[in-house]
């Protein structure tokens, strides 16, 4: 902790204790004596115990310092074992004596000697005590509002407190933050005042999670309140449920039904609820009712205090502390300090909810992103709101998949995960480098025998493409087959489907597009207005020899069901060639399939928590003749442990994670391969060097 400079103590030490006389001056003598319930205290009893705490901390042993009224430890010690006995906590509203004139002359004799206390240099450690001793003042006078306002609220005349009060800010009404989680720090850092219990900073794990940005309002709750949420048990803990059969909830604490409308009662008096701003007063178990109700959770207060520091929240800390579902329990390495003080929070780290943020009743400047708030979960007298959070479903498939990749004695990944909207437009990069060259080979071939294609496109066709990318191939076909009405492109990419649709439609206005996104191993069914249509099947890019030879059958077997006998099926395919080129091709000079390669890592790190160091690995292309194929690997460079979706996964050195296969044809060996899978080879077209074949399949009668 960083101690302000001198001087600043004691203009702190003034301006504090002015600060609690300013929230009483409203009250009557009588106001200040009465307890309205076991966890409220008097005002007055307020007003002392602060002073108490300065006496006894700072005060007491210090220079010949004398106590005002040896009684008062008795009464005013609020729970510190190690200072003595106490008034028990329910009774504080007996004690009619000390009147309040000597607790306002209690408050001025210690003051006093505070001041004089302060003028002298401090030692650290009392520079702790008084930073303290401020912080606890600034509790008790937000305690003191909460305390007064149900005191207030036991009044058949529903007294106004403070009839210039300011309203609820309402928020905007905007959505969640998605946050990726991973590992995240919390707790405080130690350069400004906390609470013992704020620290050690430590590191913790979060899953990908949502966070609302701002706090459920009343019109929300009403609603809830509409839908029987207090009259349903499935929404809540079973305590909760306990807890609204027990006390009869029916709506947040302060409420009140008269006739159809609802009206709370606050600081500022008996209002009609405004449905805009954030509702209050409620317990955590109503918080977790509503939250399972809405579809949602609460968050943890580290997804909390995370999200309150890397992303702009709304109503952060100045309308309603908001739940958490973390238990109040030490963090990591936490040891309560030596002394009496440092009963002031270990001790109460059992049973309790931890609240985050800060109210409308807590002195400004009071809170902080690592501060925790707590009480107990059937609580409602303090200034308690909902923030909401949601899990972010994992990609099941990925995650499985990945996991089971990294599994295996050799490790390796499906290629079809390199298609998020980086992988896809990395891929259009490749397409570009002058080693790769497949693609301008490919459309050079298809615009020279697009007239033969388009001789068996039937009028009206729906051209289905698997893995259409950015589409650009299609454009050869939809220029020479203008009988083609409707194209369905699938493919895995939604951005990549996204900017083809977009560009498509601008130059093909009359052409019909229906883009699916999935996968197209698993039986894609055609948009039902287009179910009745001839239909030509496209696979350009050699994306074919991605798949093992077991699973390209599978896959040519699938596209035969989607698309119907007598079908076309239009087949790009890469041929056999020289190893020289075909390594250049998979290892361009600048980079960008190795780039390609390893966003498969960035893509695993973001969306799965990996800690993939991707620096760490590098990119390999290799010729394997045994299978005829291309094959791209990730290498380790070092001996490492890394972690996906909560699995760990040793690489040692060298070690290599295969993530693509690229396999080369002759005429023969796919022509073997397409009839395995029930299809006739029609035609079929290879560019000279650098060879590139393109076949036209058609469906066989008999079923394979
Ligand atoms: N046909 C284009 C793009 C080839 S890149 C061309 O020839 O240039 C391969 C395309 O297939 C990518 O757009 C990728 O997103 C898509 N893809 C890869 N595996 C897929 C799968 N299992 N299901 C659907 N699309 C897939
Ligand atoms: C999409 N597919 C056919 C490409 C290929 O050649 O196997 C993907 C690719 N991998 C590296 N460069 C390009």
């Amino acid at each position: 902790m960083l101690p302000p400079a001198r001087g600043v103590w004691l203009d702190r030490f003034r301006r504090v204790r002015a600060q609690t006389l300013k929230r009483v001056a409203p009250l009557t003598p009588e106001d200040m004596v009465v307890q309205s319930m076991p966890d409220t205290s008097p005002a007055k009893w307020h007003l002392a115990h602060t002073t108490w705490f300065f006496e006894t901390f700072l005060l007491t042993g210090w220079s010949d310092y004398k106590p005002f009224d040896p009684d008062f430890s008795f009464l005013f010690n609020s729970y510190y074992e190690a200072v003595g006995p106490r008034q028990p906590r329910a009774q504080r509203g007996l004690l009619t004596r000390p009147p309040l004139s000597d607790v306002m002359a209690y408050r001025s004799y210690v003051d006093r000697h505070m001041e004089g206390r302060l003028s002298e240099p401090l030692t650290t450690e009392v520079e702790g005590l008084v930073a303290l001793g401020l912080a606890h003042e600034e509790q008790h006078q937000e305690l003191l509002l909460m305390d007064v306002l149900h005191l207030m609220a036991q009044s058949p005349l529903k007294p106004t407190v403070d009839p210039n009060r300011q309203a609820d800010k309402h928020a905007d009404q905007t959505g969640f933050h998605r946050l990726e989680g991973g590992l995240v720090e919390i707790g405080h850092r130690g350069d400004i005042f906390a609470f013992d219990n704020e620290g050690p900073r430590h590191k913790v794990y979060l899953e990908p999670f949502e966070i609302a940005d701002r706090l459920v309002t009343n019109g929300e709750w009403l609603a809830f309140m509409a839908a029987g949420g207090y009259q349903q048990a499935r929404h809540w803990l079973s305590e909760g449920w306990d807890a609204v059969r027990d006390n009869g909830w029916e709506a947040p604490l302060y409420w009140e039904r008269t006739g159809d409308q609802w009206k709370v009662f606050g600081l500022n008096g008996l209002q009609p609820v405004d449905p805009e701003a954030p509702v209050v007063h409620v317990s955590y178990y109503e918080a977790c009712a509503y939250a399972a109700w809405a579809g949602a959770r609460l968050p943890t207060e580290s997804e909390w205090e995370h999200a309150a520091t890397t992303t702009p929240f709304q109503q952060l800390d100045d309308v309603a502390w908001q739940w958490t579902q973390s238990a109040y329990a030490p963090y990591p390495g936490f040891r309560p300090g030596a002394g009496a003080v440092g009963e002031y929070n270990g001790k109460f780290m059992v049973g309790q909810m931890v609240l985050r943020g800060g109210a409308s009743v807590t002195p400004q400047g009071h809170s902080r992103p690592t501060y925790r708030n707590f009480f107990h979960p059937e609580k409602r007298w303090m200034f308690a709101g909902v923030r909401l959070a949601r899990d972010i479903p994992l990609d099941a498939g990925f995650a499985a998949d990945v996991v089971a990749g990294l599994s295996k004695r050799q490790k390796s990944l499906p290629p079809k995960y390199f298609y998020d909207a980086c992988g896809s437009e990395l891929f259009e990069a490749i397409c570009d480098t002058p080693e790769y060259y497949p693609t301008r080979t490919e459309t050079a071939l298809l615009k020279a025998i697009s007239p033969a294609i388009a001789a068996v496109i039937p009028a009206g066709a729906v051209l289905v493409e698997f893995g259409s990318g950015a589409s650009l191939k299609t454009r050869c076909l939809l220029s020479a087959a203008p009988q083609i009405e409707a194209y369905v492109p699938i493919d895995i990419s939604r951005s990549a489907l996204e900017g083809a649709r977009i560009r498509l439609s601008a130059d093909y206005p009359d052409l019909t597009i229906q883009p699916v996104v999935g996968d197209f191993t698993s039986m894609v069914s055609l948009p039902p207005e287009l179910q009745d249509r001839p239909r030509v099947g496209f696979f350009p890019g050699s994306t074919i020899g991605n798949f093992t030879p077991g699973e390209a059958i599978a896959f040519l077997k699938t596209a035969r069901c989607v698309l119907g006998t007598n079908a076309h099926f239009i087949v790009g395919t890469d041929m056999v060639k020289d190893e020289d080129t075909l390594v250049r091709a998979y290892d361009d000079a600048a980079g960008v399939t190795a780039e390609f390669n390893k966003n498969l890592l960035v893509r695993i790190n973001r969306e799965l928590g990996g800690s993939f160091d991707v620096e760490t690995f590098t990119h390999l292309a290799v010729w394997n003749p045994e299978h005829q194929r291309m094959e791209m690997h990730l290498v380790s460079q070092v001996d490492q442990i890394v972690t996906v979706a909560g699995h760990c996964f040793r690489f040692v050195s060298g070690e290599r994670l295969h993530t693509e296969n690229s396999h080369k044809f002759t005429v023969d060996t796919f022509t073997a391969l397409a009839r395995e899978a029930g299809w006739e080879r029609a035609n079929h077209w290879v560019s000279a060097d650098p060879a590139f074949g393109v076949f036209d399949l058609i469906a066989a009668s008999r079923q394979a």
